[in-house]
């Protein structure tokens, strides 16, 4: 990517951001809003279908050129970045493995966001162990009829719903599942409540579950067994998302500190006078830069394609969302008893960082995957 187009490509999102998500997030977060129609139109200018082919409405980018998407995105608030992160990875899923009337089908109406797609793998007895996943689907004719429970879905719950979700069609392990498309509005799906938690409150989060939920066959990308490996590769992209929009939230409590240290002053000196605290922002720049190295190595090694690619990426995911908690709270402290309050919206930063630790695989198994890796070799 020439760095005429990245600048154009993050000048974009940064404005969207700026103008569009940044001055409401502090409300969505109070109020549990799902800002529905700012993530759409995001559409409209291409972020719903970021890497997905051109000729189904996609905007065919690199994944390099997503990530400073994504950074762009979370400056003004990370949930909302991160719920189109999840919505561009079905969508890359169904440009990837889907079949040509099924790229046909549903990758326009997703790229215009028509309907928000959720992603499915998760379940209430499996959740690193995503291979130990239960949901059956059980061959009947044209169709499948599933039943399971999915736990933890983001987004899900929206009258215009897609589902991708991954089902055990065959027997245990990896090699026993498949990836099928269930949209909403299909007899037997329904959900749990919204849960109730400590971040990513601008997008829901609920189980899903399947009863007796009738699924035609031509819903299933690729041949039988491959979803569990499909699911993996869409979640190399993931993290390397999940990654840039801890880069960004990271990026936003630290340009907050930095101003906020130009201004209050203790002992008659500016914040930023004290060495002490210059060194702690000496720290925490370079944790940003640190990340964003690694993350675009990680990003470029997709896009070409690099052996490595799965490890760097699940490096990636470790480190980024790592350093970009430590910086936040740092940023947080800075402040002093503002930071703890929830006008200065370096807390909710803090708050919604934390899960990015958590989802998209644990940090513990990010180190699993590069350590199998190592070990491998
Ligand atoms: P467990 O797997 O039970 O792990 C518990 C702890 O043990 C963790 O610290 C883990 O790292 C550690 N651990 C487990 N096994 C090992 C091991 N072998 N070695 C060392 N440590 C280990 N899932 C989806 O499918 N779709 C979504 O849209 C989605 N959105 C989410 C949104 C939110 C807000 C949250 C909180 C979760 C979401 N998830 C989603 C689920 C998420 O991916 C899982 O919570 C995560 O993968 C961890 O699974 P678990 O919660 O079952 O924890
Ligand atoms: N790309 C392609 N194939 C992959 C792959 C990848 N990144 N990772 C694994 N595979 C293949 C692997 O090669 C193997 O294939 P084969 O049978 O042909 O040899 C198969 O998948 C099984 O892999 P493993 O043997 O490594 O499977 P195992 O069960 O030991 O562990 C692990 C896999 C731990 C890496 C996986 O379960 C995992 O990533 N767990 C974390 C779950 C997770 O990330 N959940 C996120 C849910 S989504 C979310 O949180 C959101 C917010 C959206």
């Amino acid at each position: 990517m020439a760095d005429d187009d990245e600048g154009d490509i993050r000048a974009m999102a940064l404005a969207f951001a700026r103008e569009r998500i940044a001055p409401h997030a502090l409300d969505w977060d109070r109020d549990k809003h799902f800002p529905v129609d700012v993530i759409r139109a995001s559409a409209a200018l291409g972020m719903a279908g970021l890497y997905v082919a051109e000729d189904v409405g996609g905007s065919g980018l690199t994944r390099l050129q997503a990530a400073v998407v994504f950074e762009a995105l979370a400056q003004g608030c990370p949930t909302v970045a991160a719920f189109i992160s999840i919505h561009n990875m079905c969508a890359w899923m169904i440009d990837t493995f889907g079949d040509s009337d099924q790229r046909r089908r549903w990758l326009p109406m997703l790229c215009r966001m028509d309907r928000l797609a959720s992603y499915c793998l998760t379940e209430p007895g499996s959740g690193s162990d995503a291979a130990a996943l239960r949901t059956r689907a059980v061959r009947d004719g044209d169709h499948y009829v599933l039943d399971g429970q999915k736990q933890f879905i983001s987004g899900a719950g929206n009258p215009d719903d897609f589902y991708v979700v991954m089902a055990r069609t065959g027997g245990e392990g990896p090699s026993g599942i498949s990836a099928i498309v269930v949209e909403g509005g299909t007899p037997g799906l329904s959900f749990g409540a919204d849960e109730r938690k400590m971040g990513w409150n601008a997008q829901p989060t609920r189980a899903v579950m399947f009863e007796n939920c009738r699924v035609p066959v031509s819903n299933r990308l690729g041949p039988e067994g491959e979803g569990f490996r499909y699911a993996m590769r869409g979640l190399d992209g993931g993290r390397l998302n999940i990654a840039a929009c801890s880069l960004g939230g990271a990026q936003a409590a630290f340009d907050k500190a930095l101003a906020y240290m130009a201004e209050r002053q203790t002992f008659g000196k500016r914040l930023d006078a004290y060495q002490a605290l210059q060194f702690r922002l000496a720290d925490m720049a370079t944790d940003l830069e640190a990340s964003r190295a690694l993350l675009h190595r990680a990003a470029r090694a997709l896009d070409v394609g690099a052996p490595d690619a799965t490890r760097l990426c699940a490096m990636a995911k470790r480190f980024v969302t790592d350093a970009g908690s430590r910086v936040a709270d740092e940023a947080l402290q800075l402040h002093g008893g503002y930071g703890y309050l929830s006008d200065y919206g370096v807390e909710k930063i803090v708050r919604d960082l934390r899960v990015h630790r958590i989802l998209e695989g644990t940090n513990e198994i990010m180190r699993m995957i590069v350590a199998r890796s190592i070990l491998a070799e």
